[in-house]
């Protein structure tokens, strides 16, 4: 998720001198992490303080002990509350899984084979990083910086991994950025409109709420450490609804499952406001005081009454009335949302509809009442990002911005001015994460494109690369851990020597700079001294925690003043200060039908959901390892018994699902957790690694979302056969 809030104006970029040591004349021999660390070779046991690296609301804190270089043992931080010294299934065993797993890349990669091919043979960094510098200065002359694309993205979302030294590079280089909008990419923007903030109550005020809405989320597999506050708060009397299309593990658990057509959100939350508004269920003084828009939001939802949305939604209409007077009545009510919203056409309104109806309700008033979304915005505020994010400083900037979810389109378009004729891709793997893959294939296919790849597996992606460089893992480099689910703080310290000659992207990014003639002082902080001046601020939400505590402690709760209640009063963050129903640039919330062509109705008559309901993979992450292979299987697609029967399909039978796109063979469960016109397939299966070759993004559109140019990613249809 791209989340941040910066505040580059607060601080003088500290000058670097002395206090920048990381040495590009090293560069070549150790990472920089090395030369910070001690207590190895010994048969000493040491330990060291870590974060969970993941794209995840949870950001775990960990601990880890070493023994001659060794990990000897690692597990979830008892000390921090939230962690609560367990990690999730997936990263129990990280370090055999990643750090330590046979297929691991230790070496610089060149390619031997035709792209695509998987063939490489290794090659030293100092021979790669030339001949890439030679071929980079080269496409700069003929074609311009910005024929250079930088696909960084979430791989790590720790920062100084995942994006302090290549942002510095590429802004000194004036070459294109990738916009990070594949995650929170709609729903981010949505809620910013409404609310000024996607900030809303804080996780464990969940405790407080006693009609819980987690609408479109799967708490008990994506976020995992939010759950106990889902239980505490059900213990206390609270009761828990979940709004999604499909019976997620989450959905299994509610005490009542309300289940929607996928992207109908914003005609449901329309039509509850209609039911809200007709039966006084309003906080008339709470809007009056405090929002803007109700004439015409008042006015606007008399289209959407229960009756006529039914359809839309595939919902009773005693449902709609029923759920939006239970909502009004909540005390308080809550709703949570992360990102299973905006995956569709509509997810930028069906995120601002949603994100109304504390305000109509006057949820906001209580503790535990309100919107719950994300808290990246605390990080944002408190650490030093004048000097975490310097590449805003510089005197040069990337000279135009592209949206990653439309990279296939983007490296196949010859009329672009000019080509990318080079990509680089760290902490990324759009073969399988990004949509419409086959075109992403056939744009890395390019003979005339120079692709870098940094990783820790050969990848889908990186088997199209002309040269892969081996990252470190979250073992072996310095990093902070920031949050969008909660409210900690952590540092990663490297508890381990790199394993072979893998480099963090840091030190990969200061290489590259060195060799293309960038002198910049910035180039020479060591990940350290940036982890350092993280900690350099005088926010009150830092007070008392500086670099030292860090060390020490390894994670901190941000002193954020209790309770934390923001909209009691108001006080949103947007322009008018009040919440917006009404956006400046989209108007009124509105349900747009998807148009499709009658052709397209006939001949993929069925809706894909592709998403990430295993527990053991990550995105595309661990779908390497095999012991969580083996638990969840081959993938399978969630079929209702009318369009199986519809189909001659038995459970069992081995299937093609296909469109315009692609075509995925996966195994037939005949089940009752989709709805008829509806199938949904598990998102983060390597296609490599599965019958057929292609997974769950071969199918998928590249079409954008309604408000902030995110991934539709559902908005997808198919045709289903036996194969
Ligand atoms: N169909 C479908 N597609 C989806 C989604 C969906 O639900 N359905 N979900 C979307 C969402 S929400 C997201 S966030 C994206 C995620 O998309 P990605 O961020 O591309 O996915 P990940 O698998 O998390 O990470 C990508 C790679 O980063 C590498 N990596 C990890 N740490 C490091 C490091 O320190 N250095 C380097 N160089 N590499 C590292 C990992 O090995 C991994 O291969 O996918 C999106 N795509
Ligand atoms: N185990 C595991 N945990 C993860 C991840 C992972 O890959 N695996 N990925 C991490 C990442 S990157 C992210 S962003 C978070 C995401 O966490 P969540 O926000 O929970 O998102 P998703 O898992 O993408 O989808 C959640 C639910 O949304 C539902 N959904 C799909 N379309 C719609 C719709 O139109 N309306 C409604 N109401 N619901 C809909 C899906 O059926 C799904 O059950 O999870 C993180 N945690
Ligand atoms: S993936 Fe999420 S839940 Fe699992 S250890 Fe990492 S941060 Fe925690
Ligand atoms: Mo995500």
């Amino acid at each position: 998720m791209n989340k941040k809030e910066s505040k580059i104006t607060r601080r003088k970029f500290v000058n670097l001198g002395a206090k920048g040591y990381a040495s590009v004349q090293l560069a070549c021999a150790l990472p920089v992490s090395v030369l910070a660390n001690t207590g190895r070779n010994s048969l000493e046991t040491s330990t060291f303080h870590g974060v969970c690296y993941h794209d995840c609301p949870d950001s775990c804190s960990w601990e880890v002990k070493v023994q001659d270089d060794k990990v000897i043992s690692f597990g979830g931080d008892k000390a921090n509350p939230f962690t609560a010294g367990k990690l999730c299934g997936k990263m129990e065993t990280f370090p055999d899984d990643i750090t330590y797993h046979p297929d691991r890349l230790l070496t610089p990669m060149k390619r031997i084979g035709k792209k695509g091919e998987g063939k490489f043979e290794p090659i030293s960094w100092e021979q790669a990083i030339g001949e890439i510098g030679d071929q980079l200065k080269q496409t700069i002359t003929e074609h311009g910086s910005e024929s250079v694309l930088s696909h960084g993205y979430m791989g790590t979302q720790s920062i100084v991994q995942k994006t302090v030294m290549s942002s510095r590079f590429f802004a000194r280089m004036e070459a294109s950025d990738i916009a990070h909008t594949i995650c929170g990419g709609a729903v981010i923007p949505a809620n910013f409109e409404v609310n000024g903030t996607a900030m809303g109550v804080l996780p464990e005020d969940m405790v407080h709420s006693r009609y819980i809405i987690l609408w479109g989320t799967n708490t008990k597999n994506s976020n995992v450490h939010q759950w106990p506050f889902v239980l505490k708060a059900k213990e206390a009397g609270a009761k828990i609804i979940v709004v999604d299309p499909f019976v997620s593990a989450t959905a299994k658990e509610a005490d009542w499952h309300i289940q929607p057509l996928p992207g109908t959100d914003v005609a449901l939350a329309l039509s509850m406001m209609n039911v809200m508004i007709n039966e006084d269920l309003v906080d008339q003084d709470y809007i009056d005081n405090y929002t803007s828009g109700y004439k015409d939001l008042k006015e606007h939802v008399k289209s959407y009454s229960p009756k006529s949305v039914s359809d839309i939604c595939g919902l009773p209409e005693e449902d709609i009335i029923q759920f939006a007077r239970e909502y009004a009545k909540g005390d308080p009510s809550l709703i949570r949302i992360l990102v299973g919203i905006e995956h569709n056409y509509n997810g930028g309104d069906g995120t601002r509809a949603v994100a109304i109806l504390p305000s109509l309700t006057g949820a906001w008033r209580k503790l535990g009442g309100g919107l719950m979304h994300l808290t990246f915005e605390m990080s944002g505020r408190a650490l030093n990002w004048e000097r975490l994010d310097f590449h805003r400083q510089m005197p040069t900037q990337p000279k135009r911005t592209l949206n990653m979810v439309q990279i296939g389109q983007l490296l196949n378009n010859l009329n672009l001015d000019p080509v990318i004729k080079s990509i680089f891709i760290y902490n990324s793997n759009p073969m399988v994460t990004s949509p419409n893959a086959n075109l992403t294939k056939k744009g890395l296919e390019r003979e005339d494109l120079l692709t870098v790849v940094l990783e820790h597996f050969m990848t889908e992606t990186a088997k199209y690369a002309d040269y892969v460089f081996p990252a470190t893992t979250q073992l072996e480099h310095w990093d902070i851990g920031d949050s969008w689910g909660q409210v900690y703080i952590n540092i990663n310290q490297p508890a381990i020597t790199p394993l072979g000659e893998a480099k963090p992207n840091s030190e990969f990014f200061r290489i590259m700079a060195h060799e293309m003639g960038y002198t910049d002082e910035c180039f020479k902080e060591s990940d350290m001294d940036l982890v350092k001046s993280a900690f350099d601020s005088d926010h009150p939400y830092l007070d008392g925690i500086d670099f030292e505590y860090m060390q020490k402690n390894g994670w901190a709760r941000y002193k954020i003043p209790e309770p934390f209640l923001p909209h009691a009063d108001g006080n949103f963050s947007t322009a008018s200060g009040k919440c917006e129903f009404i956006s400046q640039s989209s108007g009124l919330p509105t349900y747009k039908e998807v148009s499709y062509t009658e052709k397209e109705k006939t001949d993929h008559p069925l809706q894909l959901l592709t998403i990430k309901n295993t527990k053991g993979f990550h995105n595309s992450s661990h779908a390497n390892v095999k012991h969580l292979q083996q638990k969840e299987g081959l993938p399978w697609l969630d079929i209702h018994a009318d369009d199986a029967k519809a189909r001659d399909i038995q459970n069992g039978d081995e299937l093609m699902i296909f469109n315009q796109r692609g075509k995925v063979i996966l195994e037939a469960k005949i089940s009752a957790r989709i709805r008829p016109g509806v199938v949904c397939m598990p998102h983060g299966y390597w296609p490599s690694l599965i019958k057929g070759g292609q997974a769950s993004n071969n199918l998928t559109d590249d079409q954008l979302t309604d408000i902030g140019g995110g991934a539709a990613l559902q908005d997808c249809r198919v045709q289903v056969a036996k194969a």
